[in-house]
C-alpha cells in the first residue's frame, strides 16, 4: 500500500519546506511507502524553486509546476492524476491542517472509504474569530438541510481516501473552482453510498504568508454550488 499526500500550493514559501519535512518525518516513522506531490501554480514568491532546491534528490518528493492553469481544486485533481498511491491525502500547505493527524486519517481508510478532518464534530474547531467559526458552521447546516448530506464539515479540504472511490465518476465534474469542490465531492460520495468517517480537527492559524480566500466571493460561489447540486446540475458519471 502506497500513500500519496497531495499539496496544492500558491505563494507558501514561508511554510512549505517545514511542512514537507514534517510530513516526511511522520510518514517515515510510520514505515509507510509514500510520496508527497506538490502542485504549484507558478507562485510569484518562488515556492516551486525552493522545493526543487531543498528536495531535488528525494524520490519521495514530487514537485509539479503548472504554468497554464490556476486554481485550488484543479491543482488537487492534477495532483491526483499524477499520483501513484492507493491512498490519497489532501491538505492545505499553510499548517491550517495539522500534519500530526495524517497517520490517523490514513488508518481510517483501512476501514472506511473516506476520512475527513472536521471542525464541527466534538473536539474540532478553528483558530479564528467567533463570527467566522459560527458563520462557517451555519453555512454547513445550510448545506446539510439543502442537500441532505450527513457530513458536518463540507468545506474541510483535509481528508484521505482510497483512490478507487473515483472509479466510475468524472473527477473533472467535481474538482474545479475553489473550496466548493469539497461540497461536490462529499455529496457525490454520499450518493454513491461511500462510507465517510469524520474525525475532530482543530485548524490552527496559518504559519506565515497570506490567505487566498476571498470570503465574500467564495460565499457566493459556495451558495451557487449548493443550489446547482440541489437542482440536479451535477453530472458526475
Ligand atoms: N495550486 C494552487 N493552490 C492554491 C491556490 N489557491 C490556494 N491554494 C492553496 O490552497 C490552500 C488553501 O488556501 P488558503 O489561502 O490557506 O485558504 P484559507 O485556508 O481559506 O485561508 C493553501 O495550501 C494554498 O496554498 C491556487 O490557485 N493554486
Ligand atoms: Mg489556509
Amino acid at each position: 500500500m502506497k500513500v500519496s499526500v497531495i499539496l496544492p500550493t500558491y505563494n507558501e514559501k514561508e511554510s512549505i519546506l517545514l511542512l514537507i519535512r514534517e510530513i516526511s518525518e511522520i510518514l517515515s516513522h510510520e514505515l509507510l511507502d509514500y510520496e508527497i506531490v506538490i502542485v504549484d501554480d507558478n507562485s510569484k514568491d518562488g515556492t516551486y524553486q525552493l522545493i526543487v532546491d531543498a528536495f531535488g534528490n528525494d524520490p519521495c518528493i514530487v514537485p509539479i509546476l503548472r504554468l497554464n492553469e490556476k486554481g485550488l481544486a484543479s491543482a488537487i485533481l492534477h495532483g491526483i492524476r499524477n499520483s501513484t498511491g492507493d491512498i490519497l491525502v489532501v491538505m492545505d500547505t499553510d499548517f491550517n491542517h495539522p500534519p500530526k493527524l495524517i497517520p490517523l486519517l490514513i488508518k481510517i481508510t483501512g476501514y472506511f472509504d473516506i476520512a475527513v478532518g472536521s471542525r464541527y464534530v466534538i473536539g474540532g474547531g478553528m483558530e479564528t474569530s467567533r463570527l467566522r467559526y459560527f458563520g462557517s458552521k451555519l453555512f454547513n447546516k445550510f448545506i446539510h438541510y439543502t442537500l441532505g448530506v450527513r457530513t458536518t464539515d463540507n468545506l474541510s479540504g483535509f481528508f484521505a481516501f482510497n483512490k478507487s472511490i473515483l472509479d466510475g465518476i468524472r473527477p473533472e465534474a467535481i474538482f474545479y473552482g475553489y473550496g466548493d469542490y469539497f461540497i461536490r465531492f462529499l455529496y457525490v460520495m454520499q450518493k454513491r453510498k461511500k462510507i465517510i468517517l469524520e474525525i475532530p480537527v482543530f485548524y490552527e492559524d496559518r504559519k506565515g504568508g497570506l490567505s487566498k480566500t476571498n470570503l465574500k466571493k467564495e460565499l457566493v460561489r459556495y451558495s451557487v454550488t449548493v443550489f446547482k447540486i440541489r437542482f440536479g446540475k451535477l453530472k458526475y458519471t
